[in-house]
């Protein structure tokens, strides 16, 4: 305590260092002897502007902000590493694709949207994947979403849906929320967005954990190999614990239990070593394919469906380790799609071509030099050569004399100057010489005018749950939106995609019958074939793995039952918290103290996937009006969740209204061992759907 606390005689902590080595200094080195006083002419007198030791602090204090992402501001980051499984020789020179076991290091930063830096984690949205790999040949960045199609066809676009999804100028809200008029008033009138809307509206945009999702890079890429020959290429990443996401109303309470719910769980799972990984997964095509296949491969609100074009999986991602540092890192990193390896290239698509101006561009504005490769997370981890220099905060301008080509210096006349590097035909990246013709013209290519048969797909592809959770997203979203013109068109727009949607969607916000179709650019083809790929529960884990069990306890609980519980659960490689009154814990059936990680009010169950309750009668008669133990219990019911209990919660249970309705998601595990591991198998299914009213047909 003495050590921490030296009060001087204005009651100011003067804490001293413990040697040297952490004697403060200003950012120009200087000792300070005392960094909690400003400089006064008198004890009570002016501040001095002589402090330079305040003034520096200060001054640095100020500056300490640079903007925020345009889009994708709030995100999180972490390193790990990428391990070719398959070398790809025949597709791709690149050395990342033709080393098998080699290990390239990566970044990888996950993001949503339309929220600012600040926002809560669990909007509706697309969340960012992009993942940056430090190669042998230069930085590799695939900037992808979590969602394989995109909301424009033509990068011109983007400020607009931009400017309508962000919070409306007049009024600077709603915030990370598409709720709202101007962003339905500009999908409404943009029907090239409907197969992403359908995609925003399941449940893929409200994703339970980054760890559970997929990843896409949706362009079509190119990768080319030795020889000069191209494939097209699509890139995903697959989730090695398998998909899942949340129920809207569980989503919104996180939002207010923990918004940061999905940064705290990718720090925690990556703390406790229990690193998440990824496949690499590509869907390679050639010119033949792209000519005959239904839609233009080059239109990013197309996918190719994976039962028509296999993804061949390439190799893993890791993540395995936290950043030392939020801002030097997760704020710093800056992705541009133009970063990309010999053996890889871009295709036309005019969504990819824009972008590759605005990356480099926006990182700029953010970092505020053409330097911000010199920043640590931004560098290269292979050599860097050539003749740029200079501009703020450059880091390292190229030694020697020779900072232009062609020069001659070094060339046997007896200077020793190093004359620098020179550019390589063999090795360099060239461009595939694609085949380029035709008039200079600004008009939406013919073969872009399919807007529906894919969301159409989408919809038939989902299970009765995931539809009913679209139709209530929808109807949600257009409750929001004031003007009834707007609600009117989105379902003349649905009416294409699927009229049994339009029609509970209609039901859904009162309409008393539906509006017209809106008309279209090209008939809808009707007769696409499900993809069982596009459904996240037809895609969901086998087991309980990565997932996390809140058992919320009380005095008396039975000790053998709760570390029976806790030992199924750790067993299949679940994480367990343990929830209490109070956050001190409770005193088990035999007299043992066990810790809680949590206090009720602070532990909700929307925080966890499956959650437990055992405690004795008295206990339970104790909390049976206590509201967060009610929503605890009734919570996890309304969200379909797994409920382990002991017949003692019964008084619980019957002010939270869920006695009576218990149904085979409710495990009784009063008897043990054996009947816990059956309640976490049974948890492998994540929720009980059944309880969920679903459509009928
Ligand atoms: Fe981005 N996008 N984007 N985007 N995007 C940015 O770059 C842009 C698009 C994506 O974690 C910005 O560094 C345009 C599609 C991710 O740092 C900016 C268009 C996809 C991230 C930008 C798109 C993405 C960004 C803002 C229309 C999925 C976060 C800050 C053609 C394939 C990267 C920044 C990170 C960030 C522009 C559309 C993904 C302004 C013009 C499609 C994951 O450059």
């Amino acid at each position: 305590m003495s050590d921490d606390f030296d009060l001087s005689e204005g009651g100011v902590n003067h804490q001293k260092p413990r040697g040297d080595d952490d004697v403060m200094t200003t950012a120009q080195g200087h000792p300070i002897a005392d960094d909690q006083n400003w400089l006064t002419a008198g004890p009570r007198g002016p501040q001095l502007l002589e402090d330079h030791i305040a003034r520096e602090k200060i001054f640095h204090f100020d500056h300490e902000r640079i903007p925020e992402r345009v889009v994708h501001a709030r995100g999180y980051g972490v390193h790990g590493h990428f391990e070719l499984t398959k070398a790809i020789p025949q597709y791709s020179r690149a050395k990342i694709f033709t080393e098998e076991g080699v290990r390239t290091p990566t970044f990888t930063r996950f993001s949503t949207v339309a929220g600012n830096k600040g926002s809560p984690d669990l909007a509706r949205d697309v969340r960012g994947f992009a993942t940056k790999f430090y190669t042998k040949e230069g930085n590799w960045d695939l900037v992808g979403n979590n969602i394989p199609v995109f909301f424009i066809q033509d990068a011109i676009k983007f400020p607009d849906l931009i400017h309508a999804a962000k919070p409306a100028p007049d009024r600077g809200f709603p915030q990370a929320q598409t709720a709202h008029d101007n962003f339905w008033d500009f999908i409404s009138l943009s029907p090239e967005s409907m197969h992403m809307v359908m995609w925003i509206m399941s449940d893929r945009a409200i994703p339970r954990s980054f760890r559970f999702m997929e990843g896409f890079g949706v362009h079509t890429f190119r990768l080319v190999n030795d020889e000069g020959k191209s494939h097209f290429v699509k890139f995903h990443w697959k989730p090695r614990l398998g998909l899942q996401s949340v129920i809207w109303n569980e989503a919104l309470k996180v939002n207010g239990a923990d918004p940061d719910f999905h940064r705290r769980d990718m720090w925690d799972a990556i703390d406790a070593g229990d690193f998440p990984q990824w496949d690499l997964g590509i869907q390679v095509f050639d010119d033949e394919f792209a000519e005959q296949f239904e839609f233009d491969v080059l239109d990013a609100t197309k996918i190719i469906p994976e039962e028509q074009v296999p993804v061949e999986i390439i190799g893993t991602l890791t993540l395995d380790a936290n950043v030392d540092n939020f801002f030097a890192e997760t704020e710093q990193v800056a992705f541009c799609t133009q970063n990309i390896v010999p053996g890889i290239d871009h295709s036309d698509d005019p969504l990819l071509q824009g972008r590759n101006f605005s990356y480099l561009d926006t990182q700029l504005k953010r970092l505020g030099s053409p330097n911000f490769t010199h920043i640590p997370i931004n560098a290269p981890k292979c050599p860097v050569r050539h003749f740029q220099q200079d501009g703020h905060m450059a880091m390292h301008n190229p030694k020697g004399r020779a900072n232009y080509e062609p020069n001659s210096w070094g060339e046997g006349d007896g200077s020793e100057e190093n004359r620098g590097p020179r550019a390589c035909p063999m090795r360099g990246f060239e461009s595939y010489p694609a085949e380029i013709a035709g008039p200079k013209v600004r008009v939406r290519s013919e073969t872009f005018a399919d807007h529906y048969s894919q969301a159409r797909q989408f919809y038939i592809s989902q299970t009765p749950v995931e539809q009913t959770h679209m139709a209530n997203a929808l109807t949600f979203e257009l409750s929001k939106v004031e003007r009834m013109s707007i609600r009117k068109r989105m379902i003349g727009h649905l009416r294409h995609i699927d009229d049994g949607l339009a029609q509970e969607v209609a039901d859904g916000i009162g309409l008393p019958e539906l509006p017209d179709k809106v008309p279209f650019a090209r008939k809808p083809i009707t007769d696409l074939p499900e993809s069982p790929a596009l459904s996240i529960l037809k895609n969901g884990p086998d087991s309980f793995k990565g997932r996390k069990l809140g058992i919320y306890i009380a005095e008396g609980a039975d000790a053998n039952i709760v570390k029976a519980l806790q030992k199924a659960a750790r067993d299949v490689g679940a994480m367990v918290e343990i929830v209490a009154p109070h956050v001190a814990g409770a005193k088990l059936s035999d007299g043992s103290m066990m810790e809680a990680d949590e206090k009720i009010d602070g532990g909700p169950s929307v925080t966890y996937d499956a959650v437990a309750v055992v405690m004795d009668e008295r206990s339970a008669k104790r909390y049976n009006t206590d509201k967060p133990s009610i929503d605890f219990v009734n919570d996890a019911f309304a969200h379909a969740k797994f409920v382990a209990y002991v017949p003692g919660v019964k008084p619980l249970f019957q002010t939270a209204g869920v006695w009576d309705w218990m149904d085979d998601g409710f495990v009784d595990i009063s008897s043990g061992e054996q009947a816990c591991k059956t309640f976490i198998e049974k948890c492998a299914k994540l929720r009980y759907w059944d309880r969920e009213s679903v459509k009928q047909d």
